[in-house]
């Protein structure tokens, strides 16, 4: 059986060749030219950075390690880790290995849970699911050997340990979030035999009887792993990680980054639109009635959430999966119908107006209305799950950053002085 680690052990090497090669032999190529427009422009296409666990095509939208992601919409989270971090899927062992382990780390130190606590009550939850992250660091592996003296090339390994120590407890932690913050009764105890996401799902404690959160848990929590280096939550996570803080600084910053309206809290930005829309008509409005809206909020200066993008310029391959799922799983039900009608009226509606580059849905625009139809109402929480996911794929990011020995990040700024006395 190759276990992750021994598939990185193997590999590693590999890619240090690779990386090696590549810079001996074409280490002064130019790779992409800065305008002023990128600039000014929180640096928009400029390709600086190398990222090997996934990628972002324009119109294709997520590929983790080659892969498309709707052809491989069905794989666990625990799979799609192990995708990012090792470039293939795990053998039935591979996956069981990594599973027991992630059982073995699960449990959160006391401590998290008195700190949880003690959070004033309007505390936002990510806000809470950071904290807790952050308060954990003094766990950190890779900052007790560092002490020591530990060599370069051995950083990733317990860069590994922490990740998946971490990834281990964020279930608990994240459910923990939404049970203390909401006021529902106690912590649920973990089931052992339940994989990663199905766990999160039992413990958040949503009534589920035929097993249709859990499976859109599992979705969830693969679909949202990655989404390449440059986003603003992974690029806040390796820039921290490049100073060699170990992973509990470099998650929790970046996920603080996620917190921010334009990026994932754009999922709970999303659901307060569509409740509002629901409840100003009382249920699902017409077509007509939703482009009025759309257009009356654009005049007033807002985006549209859930739609737009950096990167993409088609429907974001993570919003067909959910509007797959819904389609499959839900009817009858006005959150979801106005969703579904939001996807027919907003691109025409962006288009005309002529701002966005990308007039398209993007993750956040239908993954609150599945969450909401299944009882978790409390949208504010919704980027609490985003986390969970994308902790994955930024600790994945970390770990090959730290085998590769890519330096502390360090771009260069120029003056405004500068650029008017040079152009
Ligand atoms: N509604 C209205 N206007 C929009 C818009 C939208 N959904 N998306 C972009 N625009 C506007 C921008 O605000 C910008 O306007 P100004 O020129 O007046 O500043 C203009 O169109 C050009 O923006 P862009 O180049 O198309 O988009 P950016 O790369 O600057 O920003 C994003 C991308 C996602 C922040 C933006 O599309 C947006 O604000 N969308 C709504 C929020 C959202 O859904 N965020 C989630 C993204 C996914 C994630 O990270 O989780």
């Amino acid at each position: 059986m190759a276990s992750l680690y021994n598939t990185l052990e193997e590999k590693i090497p590999v890619w240090r060749d690779d990386a090696g090669s590549l810079l001996k032999n074409n280490g002064s190529s130019v790779i992409s030219d800065v305008t002023l427009n990128q600039a000014y422009g929180g640096m928009r296409g400029v390709k600086g950075l190398v990222c090997d666990t996934s990628s972002v095509s324009p119109d294709t939208g997520l590929i983790i390690r080659g892969k498309p992601l709707l052809d491989i919409i069905d794989i666990l989270p625990e799979q799609v880790l192990f995708l990012l971090l090792a470039d293939e899927m795990p053998d039935e062992d591979a996956l069981a290995d990594l599973q027991s382990q992630l059982s073995e780390y699960a449990a959160v130190p006391d401590y998290i849970w008195t700190i949880l606590n003690s959070m004033p009550e309007d505390s936002h939850p990510m806000a809470m699911f950071n904290t807790a992250i952050l308060a954990m660091e003094k766990e950190s592996v890779f900052r007790r050997n560092y002490d020591k003296g530990m060599s370069k090339d051995d950083f990733w390994k317990p860069m590994l340990e922490d990740g998946l120590k971490l990834i281990a407890k964020l279930p608990a932690i994240g459910a923990g979030v939404y049970r203390i913050r909401f006021q529902k009764a106690g912590l649920i105890e973990p089931d052992g035999s339940l994989d990663w996401g199905s766990n999160f799902s039992h413990m958040l404690g949503l009534n589920d009887p035929d097993g249709n959160i859990k499976k859109l848990m599992r979705l969830y929590l693969m679909i949202h792993c990655d989404h390449e280096g440059g986003n603003a939550s992974a690029f806040t996570s390796l820039t921290i990680g490049s100073t060699l803080s170990d992973l509990y600084y470099a998650v929790s910053g970046g996920l603080n980054a996620l917190a921010g309206p334009l990026h994932g809290l754009a999922n709970q930005e999303c659901l307060k639109f569509v409740l509002e829309i629901r409840d100003k008509f009382g249920g699902a409005p017409s077509r007509d009635e939703l482009e009025q809206l759309c257009w009356d909020r654009l005049k007033n200066g807002r985006v549209i959430p859930g739609y737009g993008h950096a990167v993409l310029r088609c429907p974001d391959p993570r919003f067909t999966a959910f509007m797959n799922f819904g389609k499959e799983h839900i009817e009858n039900d006005d959150v979801f119908h106005i969703v579904e009608t939001l996807f027919d009226v907003v691109p025409d509606v962006l288009r005309k107006h002529g701002k966005a580059k990308n007039p398209w849905p993007n993750v956040d625009a239908a993954s609150g209305a599945l969450l909401y139809h299944y009882g978790l109402t409390e949208f504010s929480y919704y980027t609490v799950l985003f986390s969970i996911s994308r902790s994955m794929g930024i600790i994945s990011q970390i770990v090959i950053n730290r085998a590769l020995g890519i330096p502390i990040m360090r771009p260069k700024s120029v003056t405004t002085k500068w650029l008017k006395d040079n152009y």
